[in-house]
């Protein structure tokens, strides 16, 4: 085996290169034996397997800087950069992380997660590498789908005024996570012979030059037409006219192809862009078949393809079922993604209702702000988003969406701790940062009944609507009577204990709340499916007999769920012998299954349960 050998990219360099096709066999063999148990980012790495070695074979990182945009498809930079020995460990707690991680590596130069960052840091570490005067290689790998984010094309404009020298390597597989969208997959894959058409332009004006008198006027007709037909027409030219180099497209298969460009490239004395194509889950035919599905997956079965998961109904399930119905029953409703039609749910939506479904690539800020124009005509768009995402488009919140009183709906899926993807993607951010938003509805549901409720209720809103749930089971009473419920959920027990949580933090609450009953401890609970201060109003007469309080929120804990019932007891001068709070702390939360970050946070019932009894022996002993 080659790779048992290679602990760094100077091992790889000490491979012959004809013997890297080998190599590049033996990666994918690794990464779907580990991928297949710890599940991951497959499809993404398996079509850039031959990619990164060729970059690390050719380029000195870390000298020379390598940027892979998102991070979702760096496994084999992992593999090849020191990191084999732990890949078991793969976005499991306390292993190593599914994404580029500083703290892992001297190769991964920044934490990423989110898209379409690598160009803007290029011309960063560039420029920075100018006023130091050296003179090292940068390169940024990003994707076709990430290059449909606006930020993408803020730092090409940027980086032509610069006119340094950097690489962007466009990595073409004309896929986001389900097919890319838009004029840059077009331009990408235009099937243009670009050399011949180059070759007959160029025919064209020797000869006209040759003519006599008419000769610069027919040439000046060609520069036009030339202009005009090559812009129309072939991949590169968008590029140069921004001032770039362009290569390609070279076939990522092929290594002698991608050593003479990227040698190439490495030359030029400014910025060049190589459009490399390259095959999404390449190798796996499962995952050549379906990449949307082996975009990021679960354990599953090497020789089927099926998934290993559990199978469980999830709040994303009950949106995508409920977002079908109403859309049934209201033509005005239309469904707008920015390139997550699985993950949020909305793939039937957009089978269903194709005209009133829109896809605008990796642009939640354009999603955001397309979707105000939509509602200024009396339609009303549900955005479907993750609440990681979502935190790109805080602006167009505010000024597009709240400012205008524009009746939106925004389904926040992926809220609080997300899982396994770790620090870029967990949505703890998002109640914090909307609750000082005016002239919007924050809502989060626990269970099936509430969320058509909440639905329901957004639909005929005249302002925006923010609704928040979380990748988890949809939650289910057992015991609790499933009622049509205001602002605030109340279960009035008599006791000076009470519980309280948002939406679908609940089943935490009535989880412990049964574990304190079987101590013989009665517990009033609220739970919050409104997330406001007026909604608090409704449930002040348990305030006022309680005296002790437990809130459990898997929010940033400033500014939050907590920092929100502070308020409102200060403005009601209401006091308290305890309150405890059941939630993270002020930090980035690391990767790791739900389950096991809510037990290391003290949100599992158990932990809430033995807090709330150690609080409440100590005071009935004090
Ligand atoms: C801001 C942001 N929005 C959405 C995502 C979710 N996401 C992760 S990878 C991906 C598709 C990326 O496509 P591409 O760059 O072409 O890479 P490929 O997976 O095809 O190699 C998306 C939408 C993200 N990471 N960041």
């Amino acid at each position: 085996m080659l790779l048992n050998a290679i602990n760094s990219p100077a091992d790889l360099k000490k491979i012959p290169f004809d013997k890297l096709p080998e190599l590049a066999a033996e990666i994918r063999n690794f990464l779907l034996d580990n991928i297949s148990k710890t599940g991951g980012h497959l499809a993404s790495s398996l079509g850039v397997v031959e990619l990164t070695i060729i970059l690390h074979y050719l380029f000195d990182s870390p000298q020379d800087s390598i940027i892979w945009d998102v991070g979702h498809q760096a496994y084999a930079h992992k593999i090849l950069t020191g990191r084999k020995d732990v890949f078991s460990t793969l976005r499991q707690l306390d292993g190593i992380s599914g994404f580029p991680k500083k703290s892992e590596s001297i190769h991964d130069l920044f934490d990423t997660g989110h898209s379409s960052t690598s160009v803007s840091l290029a011309a960063g570490i560039k420029t920075a590498e100018n006023l130091l005067k050296k003179n090292n290689n940068v390169i940024a790998v990003i994707g076709d789908g990430s290059f449909t984010a606006g930020m993408v094309f803020e730092a090409l404009n940027h980086i032509g005024h610069l006119n340094t020298r950097l690489i962007i390597i466009l990595n073409n597989n004309e896929m986001s996570i389900a097919r890319n969208i838009g004029a840059v997959s077009k331009f990408c894959n235009s099937r243009i012979n670009i050399p011949f058409i180059a070759k007959q332009i160029e025919t064209f004006d020797r000869t006209v030059a040759a003519v006599p008198a008419l000769g610069p006027m027919l040439k000046e007709i060609s520069n036009k037409f030339e202009h005009g037909i090559k812009s129309f027409l072939l991949p590169g030219l968008f590029f140069q006219e921004m001032g770039f180099s362009y290569l390609g497209p070279v076939n990522g298969y092929n290594f002698q192809e991608m050593r003479e460009n990227l040698l190439l490239a490495k030359k030029r004395n400014r910025p060049v862009i190589v459009q490399i194509n390259t095959v999404k889950g390449k190798g796996y035919s499962f995952a050549e078949q379906n990449p949307t599905r082996f975009h990021g997956i679960g354990a599953f079965d090497i020789n089927t393809g099926h998934s290993l998961c559990e199978e469980k109904r999830t709040y994303t399930d009950v949106f995508s079922d409920l977002l079908y119905k109403a859309a049934s029953n209201n033509s005005k409703l239309v469904a707008v993604t920015a390139s997550m039609t699985d993950g949020t749910g909305l793939a039937s939506f957009a089978r269903s209702f194709p005209e009133r479904f829109f896809d605008v690539g990796i642009a939640e800020q354009h999603q955001v702000t397309f979707s105000a124009g939509l509602s200024s005509k009396g339609f009303i768009p549900v955005i479907a988003v993750y609440a990681t995402f979502l935190q790109r488009a805080y602006d167009q919140i505010i000024h597009d969406a709240a400012l205008q009183k524009l009746p939106m709906i925004f389904c926040i899926d992926r809220s609080g701790i997300s899982g396994q993807d770790g620090e870029t993607h967990h949505g703890i951010f998002t109640l914090a940062f909307l609750r000082s938003v005016p002239d919007i509805n924050i809502y989060s549901p626990f269970s099936e009944n509430d969320f058509g409720q909440i639905f329901s209720l957004a639909e005929t809103a005249g302002q925006p609507s923010f609704i928040l749930y979380p990748r988890a089971e949809i939650g289910n009473y057992s015991g609790y009577p499933d009622e049509n419920y205001a602002d605030v959920r109340i279960f009035d027990r008599e006791s000076g204990i009470t519980i309280i949580s948002a939406g679908y933090m609940f089943k935490q609450a009535i989880d412990s709340a049964k574990l304190l009953e079987k101590q013989g401890i009665r517990v009033n609970i609220l739970n919050f499916l409104k997330i406001d201060k007026n909604a608090a109003e409704s449930a002040l007469h348990i305030f006022s007999k309680s005296s002790h309080l437990c809130i459990i929120e898997d929010n940033a804990p400033d500014g939050g769920f907590a920092g929100m019932l502070f308020e409102f007891f200060n403005d009601h001068n209401l006091k308290f012998q305890k309150i405890l709070r059941s939630g993270i702390p002020k930090k980035f939360i690391e990767h790791g299954s739900r389950t096991e970050l809510f037990d290391r946070y003290g949100l599992s019932a158990e932990k809430i349960f033995n807090q709330i009894l150690n609080s409440t022996d100590k005071s009935n002993h004090e």
